[in-house]
């Protein structure tokens, strides 16, 4: 986080906010067939106690 990797263009892609945390759930347990990319701690947990 100090040296700003969460305002990559990697990074913001997958959450536009440009912070941390970020999930990106490649296991096919999530609906998305590409995979699921999501961020905001509520949300991340909320994945989790769904699909695992
Ligand atoms: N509402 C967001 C808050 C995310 C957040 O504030 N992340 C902080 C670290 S705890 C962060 O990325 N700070 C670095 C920055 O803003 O560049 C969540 O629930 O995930």
């Amino acid at each position: 986080m100090p040296k700003g990797t969460q305002k990559e263009p990697w990074s913001v892609h997958l959450n536009p906010n440009g912070r941390i945390p970020v999930l990106v759930d490649r296991s096919g347990r999530a609906a998305e067939a590409a995979g699921f990319a999501g961020f905001q701690t509520a949300m991340i947990l909320l994945h989790l106690e769904l699909h695992y």
